[in-house]
């Protein structure tokens, strides 16, 4: 950044802060709380941008997958939550054979599958092992993301080993990677409110330690723009950062900005798009040790993505064609969403940056 830049836009009283930023060293809990206190969207979306190109130059990943939701049936009550089949009057549950048909149907040139659903009370760690085995046995290159630690928690509380014991069997069934759901917000008096009855931080911490220690990847994230406030926020990506500091296995920092509609939570206004921009540009200028970060855009919409562009993204996720439904009933503007490659390119080329389809090694796939 140039002296004049500078001066135009860096506060007296945040110079300290930004000359570390801009020198690569890490800031800590204050002058993360200082930062986001005083500074502009703008001079927040310099910094992340900054280290955005360091990390990742002028590309924009994007992975080509589909999403299988196996149930909508869950024990567990989330107030966010406006997917839960007592919520839309129409639960269902997947057959092993109706999976198979899933993935047998599903594109071939998705390179991933991303699975994650309600915490159904009656489904055995033997079925959760056997959709694993079955799609490997249908697509055995397809990179298999599933089950959250909320997920992983309760079959091991309904088989009575350890969250480890489960990952082990997963990962030998053929499991690549867990997803980042069940993080919420890590602070326990807002999980009292938000989601009293599952998995608290520290499991969750301890269930990615366990995955990451076995070899098994996961992303994180964070659900934002509720009760939360900035201390809350900021302490839930250091968490994320110290765990990543002792294990290096989060590829992804996932945002995921609450949404109203058809849940217990509709009271609250959704947050503004200054917000948004400010999060995103926060998440990335604190995990100096997490590569990516991702926008999930069903969620967020098609413009806000592209803006996010600009404040810390380099990855976007629910590629081509999603068909999720944790959103969709939620209120996200996507209903079906669809976002060709085409689309992709020229949101990237608008930030002045290159749509590459990757691998989930963020390795270039050249078609
Ligand atoms: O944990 C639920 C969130 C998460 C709402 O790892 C809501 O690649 C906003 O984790 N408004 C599940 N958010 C989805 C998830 C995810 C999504 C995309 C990619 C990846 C990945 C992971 O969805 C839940 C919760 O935080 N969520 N309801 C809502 N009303």
């Amino acid at each position: 950044m140039t002296e004049e830049l500078k001066k135009m836009l860096v506060p007296d009283e945040l110079s300290a802060v930004v000359e570390k930023i801009l020198q690569g060293n890490r800031i800590n809990r204050e002058e993360a709380l200082q930062l986001i206190k005083i500074a502009s969207p703008g001079l927040l979306g310099l910094l992340a941008d900054k280290i955005r190109s360091e990390k990742n130059g002028a590309y924009v990943w994007y992975v080509h997958n589909f999403h299988i939701e196996p149930t909508n049936i869950c024990i567990h009550r989330c107030k966010f939550c406006a997917f839960r089949s007592e919520i839309t009057g129409d639960a269902w549950e997947l057959s092993l054979e109706e999976i198979r048909e899933i993935v047998s149907n599903a594109d071939r040139s998705a390179g991933e599958v991303h699975i994650t659903g309600g915490v159904h009370p009656d489904r055995d760690l033997e079925y959760y092992i056997r959709l694993i085995r079955l799609i490997r046995e249908v697509r055995p290159d397809l990179h298999i993301k599933a089950y959250s630690a909320v997920e992983i928690d309760d079959m091991a509380q309904r088989a009575g080993v350890t969250p480890r014991e489960i990952l082990v069997q997963l990962k030998e069934a053929g499991l690549d990677a867990l997803p980042g759901g069940g993080a919420e917000i890590f602070a326990p008096e807002l999980r009292k409110v938000i989601c009293p009855d599952k998995t608290d931080a520290a499991g969750y911490l301890a269930i990615h330690r366990d995955a990451h220690k076995l070899g098994i990847f996961s992303n994180a994230t964070m659900l934002y723009g509720h009760f939360e406030n900035w201390e809350q926020r900021i302490d839930h990506i250091l968490k994320v950062r110290d765990l990543q500091d002792e294990t290096g296995g989060f590829k992804a920092f996932i945002p995921l900005k609450f949404r109203r509609m058809n849940n217990s939570m509709s009271e609250i206004e959704e947050g503004s798009l200054v917000d948004d921009l400010r999060v995103f540009a926060i998440s990335r200028i604190l995990l100096d040790n997490v590569d990516h970060i991702k926008a999930y855009w069903p969620m967020l919409g098609k413009s806000v993505t592209g803006l996010l562009l600009g404040f810390g993204v380099d990855d976007i996720d629910g590629t081509i064609n999603d068909s999720t439904q944790i959103y969709s009933r939620a209120g996200a503007e996507e209903k079906n969403p669809v976002m060709t490659v085409t689309e992709f390119e020229a949101m990237s080329a608008g930030q002045g940056r290159k749509a590459v389809l990757r691998n989930a090694d963020y390795q270039e796939i050249v078609l």
